[in-house]
């Protein structure tokens, strides 16, 4: 009954609160927490680090071919292994059906590449994009079977769900138990403005911006809004990019809407002035939503202050500089025919950490809550995201003072470039800690690809519907 490992004497930081203290583990859970603990098997001296929950990524894309048919960098043990290199233990990634494809057989083929080379343990959001012959059913079943998150783009070719197909989800959910995601950009406003900016010959990587106007985002949260009102079927708003998104939600909630939301690491760190580097060089960021404006930036920040926006992720959608990626339509293509996307599993704790705890912006439990705890408890992974007794043994111990220059390819995933390249931060992962066995070590990878294991959502309190605002028929 001894513990297998005691970290000890480490500054130990929760969503909640912060003390020093020691955890034991046990079977690859927690197993207590306390000061003068039993002598484990194994100690670790954690004496000025941070000991935290690993982090959770509930938004990234790992071996998924896009809606235009690119691949991504990454495979799960790339992808997998950059995360943990970054402090984050957790990953929910995309199990991407594209139309005429069968739901289950979408998530079959998904679980044989994440059990091949997952080091961490991961679940999937279902990407919905043709609801057509048994697919709903399927999806119900899968939603049953714990993979309690629908993914639905309102925009893209071959993906988009028109809005009837929206409802049919977000009432299987309802049924079934489930959050709905949901890419939210007005497709008619992007492709409109794709079309001006084209036939004018404005085509170079900085012209994404306009592509994507803010509108589109507002027009579509705010419809997303209303659906999830008037199915009362709790939906997460991702990537939220603007200062008047952050109202769009904020006001929904305000209402009782089952909204929630997330921003991106992107987002906080980058403003639309990336776009604009010399010949091609600003693809590398290019992803969608654009960046936005300064002003954008401090009113996520206040949204993630007040907790209109729940979480941070990253949004990791890796593609190389070159033909495999960005330039799969040719190395000059027009900025929407160039890979949308950027790497970001392995920047995303450290650079929230240089922002809200080493700059002092919201704090270590914040920072703990935004991109671990919340992101777990929304999407039902109930042993993820805590240190409590019985939790998954996912820990961090994170060094404070540690002081880094992100260098221009120090990732790593597969995508061949750092897109934060020249920044520093204050504050990095020095051990990590999945399910109870060190998976990095002062920069050394550990763990063996495959030991990941997937997570089984539960149903959370978050996905539990609300009384829906339209009518229900009467007999
Ligand atoms: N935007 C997305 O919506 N998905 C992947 C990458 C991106 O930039
Ligand atoms: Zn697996
Ligand atoms: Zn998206
Ligand atoms: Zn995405």
């Amino acid at each position: 009954t001894g513990f297998d490992l005691v970290i000890r004497g480490g500054e130990i930081v929760t969503a909640q609160a912060r003390f020093s203290g020691d955890i034991a583990i046990r079977d690859g859970r927690i197993a207590a927490l306390g000061s003068g603990l039993a002598q484990g098997r194994k100690e670790i001296d954690a004496s000025g680090l941070l000991v935290m929950p690993g982090g959770v990524d509930t938004h990234c894309h790992i071996e998924q071919l896009s809606g235009a048919g690119i691949m991504n960098a990454d495979t799960f043990e790339t992808a997998t292994r950059s995360a943990a290199f970054g402090g984050t233990t957790t990953t929910v990634s995309f199990a991407a059906q594209h139309p005429g494809m069968s739901l289950a057989r979408v998530m079959a083929d998904y679980t044989v590449l994440a059990d091949r080379g997952a080091l961490i343990d991961h679940a999937y959001h279902i990407i919905v994009a043709d609801i057509s012959g048994t697919n709903l059913d399927e999806l119900a079943a899968l939603m049953r079977a714990g993979h309690r998150s629908a993914k639905i783009f309102t925009t893209y070719d071959k993906v988009r769900l028109d809005d009837l197909s929206i409802l049919k989800v977000l009432d299987t959910a309802r049924d079934n138990g489930a959050l709905v995601c949901f890419h939210a950009e007005n497709d008619g406003l992007i492709r409109w403005s794709v079309e001006k900016l084209l036939a004018a010959g404005l085509t170079a990587p900085r012209y994404h911006a306009p592509s994507h106007p803010r509108l589109a985002e507002l027009e579509a949260l705010e419809r997303m809004c209303r659906f999830a009102e008037a199915t009362g079927q709790p939906v997460m708003l991702f990537h939220i990019s603007t200062r008047e998104g952050v109202e769009i939600v904020r006001a929904a909630r305000g209402r009782g809407a089952p909204v929630f939301a997330e921003t991106c690491t992107h987002y906080l760190f980058m403003t639309e002035e990336v776009l604009d580097q010399p010949g091609m060089a600003g693809a590398a960021v290019m992803c969608s939503p654009p960046q936005r404006q300064p002003a954008d930036q401090e009113a996520l920040w206040a949204g993630l202050q007040r907790g209109d926006l729940q979480l941070v992720t990253s949004d990791h959608a890796p593609y190389r500089m070159d033909a495999s990626g960005k330039f799969a339509n040719g190395e000059t293509a027009p900025f929407n025919r160039i890979a949308n996307g950027l790497p970001g599993l392995e920047v995303r704790l450290p650079l929230m950490f240089d922002a809200m705890v080493s700059k002092g912006r919201l704090g270590p439990e914040k920072f703990v809550e935004v991109t671990s705890t919340a992101p777990a408890r929304l999407f039902g992974l109930t042993g993820k995201g805590r240190l409590d007794p019985g939790a998954d043994a996912d820990v961090v111990l994170w060094d404070p003072a540690a002081r880094r220059v992100f260098g221009t390819n120090d990732l790593h995933d597969n995508c061949g470039y750092n897109p934060f390249a020249g920044r520093e931060v204050v504050g990095w992962p020095k051990t990590v800690i999945a399910r109870g066995e060190v998976i990095v070590d002062e920069g050394q990878l550990v763990g063996t690809p495959g030991r990941g294991r997937r997570v089984v959502m539960d149903v959370s309190p978050a996905m539990r519907p609300v009384a829906p605002a339209t009518w229900t028929p009467k007999a």
